[in-house]
C-alpha cells in the first residue's frame, strides 16, 4: 500500500482505520465474511485493465486469451464444486444474478412467488421498492406464525392459487434449513419454474452444511463473498439445456464487460473452497452458531424459530422493554456497536416497525469463525450480547455494559488476527 499511501495519504488513511476496526471489534453481519490473502491479490491484479465482454471463445475485444483462461478456471470450478452441469460466473452481484434469471425466464408482469422481505426475503425478490417488484406480479410467502419456520403444505395451497411462473426459494434473514426439494416439487405442480438463492448459505451447501439445490431445483443463484469467502460477486448455476439462455440474459441482456480481476478472485475461491480445511470452516461455523444461540436462549432471549441450523441467528427484541416500548433493532445495533460487536438490525415475523428501525437483531458467525474463534467464544460473545441488550433495554442511556463489555471485546479480538495462517 505505500504507493497508495504517498499519492492518496487521505484515502489510504480510511483504509487503515478500516482495517483497524474489522481487526478490534467483532464482526458478526450473517452476510460478511473476510477473504483470503489469495483471493484479495488476484482481486487486486492487472486483470481489472482488461475488457472482455462475450464469453469465453467468443469475445468482443481483442486479447483476451488469458482472461478465456481464467473465466473457464473458475466455471470449471464451480461446477465441480457444487455438481453444476453450467455455471455463469459473471454476475457483478447477487442481486444481478437474480434479475439475469427473471429476465430469462419471465416477461413484464409474470407472477413470482417468494419469501417475504419482512419476514426472511430479500430484496431482489420483489420487494416493492426493488425493480423486481415493480417489473412483475409479486406474492409473498411467510414463515408459520406458530413455529416460525417455513410452512410446506401452506406455500403450496398459495401455489394452487396464485399459480405463478416462477417461484423463489432462499432468504437473507432465516435461520432454519430450507427444503429445496419441497420447492421445486411444488413448482412442478404448477408448472412453474424453481430458483434457489444460496447466497447466504452457499459455502454451507457446497460443503454438506446444508442440502444442496444444485441439480434438484431448475437454477440456483449465489453471491462468492459470504459463507463461500471470496471476493464480492454473484453465479448462477443451471443446467446445460438453459446455459444459452442464462448465458445471454447476464450478457448482453443484464451486464455489459465482466470484472475479469473479481472473475480470477471468484476462481481462487472456489479452489480453496474445495479443501478439506474449508469443509471443517462451515463445520465450525454451524457449532458455533448453535453455541451463541444456546447462551442467548440462556439468557431469556426471544430467538425467531427457536434456535438455528445454519449461520446466523434472528433476534426477537419486542420482549426486552421497562417502559412499554421494546428496544428496537436500531437501538440494539448502535449499543452493540458501541460494545465493538457489529450486527445488523433485522425485521422479524409480525415486524410493526419500519425496516430502519425495526424490532429484531441478525446475528451471524463466518467472519468470527474465519479468524479462529470457538464455541468457547461464542458463549462469551452470547454472553456480552445479552449484557449489553438487557442493560439498555432497562435505561437507553446506560453505558455501564457498553463500556464493560467493549473492553473485553478489545482484549478478545487482540488474540485473533484477521488472517490466521489458515486462511
Ligand atoms: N444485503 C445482504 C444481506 O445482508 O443479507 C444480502 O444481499
Amino acid at each position: 500500500m505505500s504507493s497508495l499511501a504517498n499519492f492518496d495519504p487521505d484515502v489510504a488513511a480510511i483504509i487503515e482505520k478500516e482495517r483497524l476496526r474489522q481487526l478490534n471489534g467483532l464482526e458478526l453481519i450473517a452476510s460478511e465474511n473476510i477473504v483470503s490473502k489469495r483471493v484479495l491479490e488476484a482481486m487486486s491484479s492487472i486483470m481489472t485493465n482488461k475488457y472482455a465482454e462475450g464469453y469465453p471463445g467468443k469475445r468482443y475485444y481483442g486479447g483476451c486469451e488469458f482472461h478465456d483462461m481464467v473465466e473457464n478456471l473458475a466455471r470449471d470450478r464451480l461446477c465441480s464444486l457444487f455438481g453444476a452441469e453450467h455455471a455463469n460466473v459473471q454476475p457483478h452481484s447477487g442481486s444481478q444474478a437474480n434479475q439475469a434469471v427473471y429476465f430469462a425466464y419471465l416477461n413484464h408482469k409474470d407472477r413470482i412467488m417468494s419469501q417475504s422481505l419482512t419476514q426472511g426475503g430479500h430484496l431482489s425478490h420483489g420487494s416493492r421498492v426493488s425493480i423486481t417488484g415493480r417489473w412483475y406480479s409479486i406474492f409473498h410467502y411467510g414463515v408459520d406464525p406458530e413455529t416460525e419456520m417455513l410452512d410446506y403444505a401452506a406455500i403450496e395451497e398459495m401455489a394452487r392459487i396464485v399459480r405463478p411462473n416462477l417461484i423463489i426459494c432462499g432468504a437473507s434473514a432465516y435461520p432454519r434449513e430450507i427444503d429445496f426439494k419441497a420447492f421445486q416439487e411444488i413448482a412442478e405442480t404448477v408448472d412453474a419454474r424453481c430458483m434457489a438463492d444460496i447466497a447466504h448459505i452457499a459455502g454451507l451447501c457446497a460443503t454438506g452444511h446444508h442440502n444442496s439445490p444444485v441439480g434438484v431445483v431448475d437454477v440456483v443463484t449465489t453471491t462468492t463473498h459470504k459463507t463461500l469467502r471470496g471476493p464480492r460477486g454473484g453465479a448462477i448455476m443451471c443446467s446445460k439445456e438453459d446455459a444459452v439462455t442464462i448465458d445471454r440474459s447476464v450478457f448482453p441482456g443484464m451486464q455489459g464487460g465482466p470484472l475479469m480481476h473479481v472473475i480470477a478472485a471468484k476462481a481462487v475461491c472456489f479452489k480453496e473452497a474445495m479443501q478439506p480445511s474449508f469443509t471443517e470452516y462451515c463445520g465450525q461455523i454451524i457449532r458455533n452458531t448453535r453455541a451463541m444461540a444456546e447462551v442467548l436462549a440462556d439468557e431469556g432471549l426471544d430467538i425467531v424459530s427457536g434456535g438455528s441450523d445454519n449461520h446466523l441467528i434472528l433476534l426477537n427484541l419486542t420482549g426486552l422493554s421497562t417502559d412499554g416500548a421494546h428496544l428496537t433493532g436500531l437501538e440494539a445495533e448502535n449499543a452493540l456497536g458501541e460494545a465493538g460487536i457489529t450486527v445488523n438490525k433485522n425485521t422479524i415475523p409480525r415486524e410493526q416497525l419500519s425496516p430502519f428501525v425495526t424490532s429484531g437483531l441478525r446475528i451471524g458467525t463466518p467472519v468470527v469463525t474465519s479468524r479462529g474463534m470457538k464455541e468457547e467464544e461464542m458463549r462469551q460473545i452470547g454472553h456480552w450480547i445479552a449484557r449489553v441488550l438487557k442493560d439498555v433495554a432497562r435505561d437507553k442511556n446506560s453505558k455501564k455494559a457498553i463500556r464493560e463489555v467493549k473492553e473485553e471485546v478489545t482484549a478478545l479480538a487482540s488474540k485473533y488476527p484477521l488472517y490466521p495462517e489458515e486462511i
